[in-house]
This record gives structure tokens, sequence and C-alpha cells, in this order.
């Protein structure tokens, strides 16, 4: 080979990536908040994808406010971004900024919760787990316990995610959906807890107070929640994961530690890594790739007997 054809050769070598990859692009992020570990190991999960993918972030916390989401999203219209991703606090109420992202022509991408909107060409794709098939699992499991205490009646108590949340909605209809079959287990008390560990605690408390009905199970929709719901169990000197079964979702180093302890009996998976695959299809989609309109995520169901296992293979 002629050190001329070489030189072309390693040209085209070190320009085609580049272009197999196009144009580094930047993304506006608008996140829920902080409330969760689950949130946390998100948001790590992004900022380290982005980093590794070339992609300039510029991330917004929104505390867990729907106003604060808004703004961030403006804000990434007018810097121009070449993708919006966020995470929508709640559902409903956003074809407005939606339809501004549309009109300047910046495509979007739902993460993690999805929303409600007239118009489904307001984003271009929804990536995120299904949270009503995550309320199934957690009912199922539930089912399979009851089997074996056929005559008794399990009273439940259910802390519920953010109120007017995707995952608060569905895991709550996914759940309710698979009990209906046993007319032994009712949700005797229902609240959200906003998917924090001190909420979660606070609103236990009160249920625990209320000694009109004696309560067999705590449905958690996150495992914050049931965390903090823990404590409030053990200060009222009842024994967690015995006097009263505890079933979350999230499947977070906390809840592996909470079931290694005996204090939690299962957690459903949801799994937070989003990162990667989020960066690759922001490239996608700027590159105006066909996308599927919905991705899931797999994820799996954990029980106490499995959690001293399990513990040291977790990433979040
Ligand atoms: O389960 C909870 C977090 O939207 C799936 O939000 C997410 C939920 C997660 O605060 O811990």
């Amino acid at each position: 080979m002629t050190a001329r054809r070489r030189t072309l050769i390693t040209a085209a070598a070190l320009w085609l990536p580049v272009a197999a990859f196009a144009a580094p692009i930047t993304m506006g992020f608008s996140q829920v908040g902080a409330e969760s570990e689950w949130r946390t190991a998100n948001t790590a999960s992004i900022k380290a994808a982005a980093k590794a993918a070339g992609v300039t972030l510029k991330f917004a916390d929104a505390q867990q406010k729907q106003e604060n989401q808004v703004k961030a999203i403006r804000s990434f219209i007018a810097q121009k971004v070449d993708v919006i991703a966020f995470s929508p606090v709640v559902e409903s109420g956003w074809d407005t900024v939606l339809k501004e992202a549309k009109a300047a022509n910046i495509p979007v991408i739902l993460t993690d919760r999805a929303v409600k909107v007239a118009d489904a060409s307001l984003y271009v794709t929804f990536i995120g787990s299904d949270f009503v098939e995550e309320g199934r699992k957690a009912a199922r499991w539930l089912l399979e316990r009851a089997a074996k205490t056929p005559n008794a009646a399990l009273n439940i108590v259910e802390l519920q995610g953010t109120v007017g949340s995707a995952p608060a909605i569905d895991r709550k209809k996914g759940f309710e959906e698979v009990i209906k079959s046993n007319p032994r287990l009712q949700i005797i008390r229902s609240q959200s807890g906003e998917f924090t560990r001190a909420k979660g605690k606070e609103v236990m408390e009160s249920f625990l107070k209320q000694r009109d009905k004696k309560i067999d199970v705590l449905f958690a929709h996150n495992d914050d929640m049931a965390i903090g719901a823990i404590q409030a169990i053990e200060e009222a000197g009842l024994k967690p994961g015995q006097d009263i079964v505890i079933i979350s979702i999230d499947g977070v180093r906390g809840a592996f530690e909470a079931m290694k302890a005996g204090k939690l009996n299962v957690t459903v998976e949801c799994n937070p890594l989003l990162g990667p695959q989020l960066m690759r299809l922001a490239q996608d989609v700027v590159t105006k790739k066909p996308v599927e309109k919905r991705i899931t995520v797999e994820e799996g169901v954990f029980p106490a007997e499995v959690a001293a296992k399990e513990l040291p293979n977790r990433k979040y």
C-alpha cells in the first residue's frame, strides 16, 4: 500500500465514526426532583451516559413541581437545544409547552413517566417501565402469599406515589386489577406519601393511629415510602415484615438491605438506569431515524429469600 493511500484510509477511519454518529448534540433534560433512591440513580445514569456519549447535557431539577418543568422546557427551547428529554412529574397539563417545542422543531423524548396529551405527535417516543404491570406483579405476589392462609381476611393499606403521576396511577390500577380476584384482600386505607421516606413515615403513622381495623399488609408504591413506613411500624412497637407484610416497588439497595434484615417482604424491580438507552435514542431522534413510539424496560420481582444473594449484584 502506498503511503498516500494509507494516509487516506487513516483519514477516512478517523472521520467516519464522527459522520456515523452525527454531529455532537445538546440535550435539555428536565428531571422530576431528588425524591427517592430511584431518582438519584436515574439522574446519575443520565449524567454519566451523556458524558460517555459526548452529549452536552443541560440538566434541570424541578423539585417535584410541574411549573418548574414547564419553565425548564421553555428555557431549553429558547436555547435551541437539539433534543428535549424529560420525566414528567404528573401526567396532565403538558399540551401547551409541548406545542411550543414542536413549533420550534425540537423533538421531545419522554423518559420514565408518561403524559396524557390530546395529540400524540407532541412527543417522538417514550422510554420507561410498564407501571401497570409492576402493580400487577406486586399483587400476584400477595395472592400467592394469601393462598397460604386460606381463611384469613387481609386488610391492606396503600401508600401511593405523587398524586397525578403516571407511576402512582398505574401501579394502583394494576394492583387493584389483580387483587379483585380474591375478596379476602381489601384496601382499607390509601393515601399519597409523595414517593418520599419522610412522608411515607408520616402517613403510615396516621394509618397506625386509626385503630378501628387491624393492618395486615402494606403496599407502598416505592421502596423509599416503605422504608419510612418501616420506621413508623417499629416505633409503634410492631415488627415490619412479620406483623405487617410489606410489598414495595423499585428494587433499590435500601430495599434489599431491609429485606436482608427481615423488615421488607418483597420488592418489584423498576430499573432507573435509562441513561445509555436514552442517549442512543436521542442520536436516532436527532438524525431522524425511525424509533418505536413506546420502549419498555424489562424487570423482575425479588422476594426477601433472595435478598442476601442478590444484594452484591445490585447496581442501584
Ligand atoms: O418508582 C419512585 C420515583 O417514576 C418510576 O419515581 C419513577 C418513580 C419511582 O420517585 O421511587
